[in-house]
């Protein structure tokens, strides 16, 4: 499948049909392309940018972070000087999205999940045991769903730049093995603040608590909740493990990464300066995607080590917690929009019948 990622890079008539932003004006003919030597043009400005990471540096979010503050740097001959932060030091993910609308900060990755609370429609990636594989997940959100979710963003005063990976998402508590739909049951859990993740817990017949990010660790380390769900990635490089025993391999939940920028940042870009930060966050995001898939094995294995007790969820028990989420999937669909989920269900069988 032509997906946008390997088209985007072709040039910026198509780059206007991905960004989600108003006025992504044509490109005269006689302009320069932002391919090199772009060094002394007078369309690439000297700016300094920030770049928040929710992450540590050592994630593959952190470090295509950095990937993507060489590509700029580089791209603009040493005329944007990018400063990239890490581990939600500028804040959690609603933080930082409330910042780039403000315009305090130029560019941030988050997972999408807290930007229902603005777009609802971004929660048809909420949706419980949607998505099978990533690849399913890069159809849709490289396709025209993906691209219909990103420019709905510009009316908030942010842009939506393309997506990373988070990933699928794993249940982890410090009380007891959990391989059945029985043994969540009374489980205080941390979610995002995101209503559809509420609702799916409370399905399964677990105590959700929601949660910004920056919060979670110190809950778990205190008893103030008993777990958590993220991907493997994430509990083995924030380390999680400290703190909880028991790991289940539950992939209920798949969670992309958007990178986002500030509208009125990106208002006061040439075409040329645009074509650099997109085609950056393009490449950077397909070094992520690749990075992060080839880690998950890995960090399964280092989680082992650190003595996290594994337990996988049989086909039957997880066939009962799809039965018990199937209203949640109801209900939301017709909320968010039953043509959109339609639509996102079509491409995911597309992508099926591709493999
Ligand atoms: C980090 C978050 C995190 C997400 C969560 O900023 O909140 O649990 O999975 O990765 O985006």
């Amino acid at each position: 499948m032509k997906t946008w990622w390997k088209t985007a890079v072709s040039g910026l008539a198509v780059s206007c049909l991905l960004v989600s932003v108003i006025g992504c004006g044509g490109q005269p003919s006689n302009q320069p392309s932002a391919q090199s030597g772009t060094a002394g043009n007078k369309d690439i400005q000297e700016r300094k940018i920030k770049l928040s990471i929710g992450l540590v540096e050592e994630h593959p979010e952190g470090i295509a972070g950095k990937k993507f503050k060489e590509i700029v740097e580089k791209n603009s001959g040493g005329k944007f000087q990018v400063s990239v932060y890490f581990n939600n030091q500028l804040g959690d993910d609603k933080k930082v999205a409330d910042s780039l609308a403000s315009g305090t900060l130029e560019f941030g990755v988050i997972s999408t999940s807290p930007l229902t609370a603005s777009v609802k429609e971004f929660g048809v990636f909420d949706l419980p045991f949607v998505f099978n594989t990533e690849k399913e997940a890069d159809a849709v959100l490289d396709g025209p769903v993906g691209k219909s979710l990103l420019d709905k963003l510009p009316a908030h005063r942010i842009v939506g730049l393309g997506y990373w990976e988070n990933g699928f998402r794993n249940l982890t508590n410090s009380k007891r093995p959990v391989a059945t739909l029985e043994d969540f049951k009374g489980l205080k859990i941390r979610t995002i603040p995101n209503e559809v993740h509420l609702d799916v817990f409370k399905a399964i017949g677990a105590n959700p608590t929601p949660m910004p990010f920056t919060e979670l660790f110190t809950a778990m380390e205190s008893k103030t909740i008993d777990g958590q769900e993220n991907p493997l990635t994430v509990i083995e490089s924030n380390k999680f493990y400290e703190v909880q025993s028991y790991l289940s391999i539950s992939k209920h939940l798949y969670t992309p990464f958007i990178f986002l920028g500030s509208k009125k940042f990106w208002d006061q870009l040439s075409d040329q300066e645009r074509k650099i930060i997109q085609d950056a966050v393009i490449e950077s995001g397909k070094f992520e995607r690749e990075l992060i898939r080839g880690e998950n094995k890995k960090s399964l294995d280092n989680l082992k080590a650190k003595g996290m007790k594994v337990s996988e969820i049989s086909e039957a028990e997880t066939k009962k917690i799809q039965d018990v989420v199937k209203p949640v999937i109801d209900k939301y669909s017709k909320s968010l929009g039953e043509d959109l989920v339609k639509q996102m269900m079509d491409e995911i069988q597309k992508a099926r019948g591709q493999k």
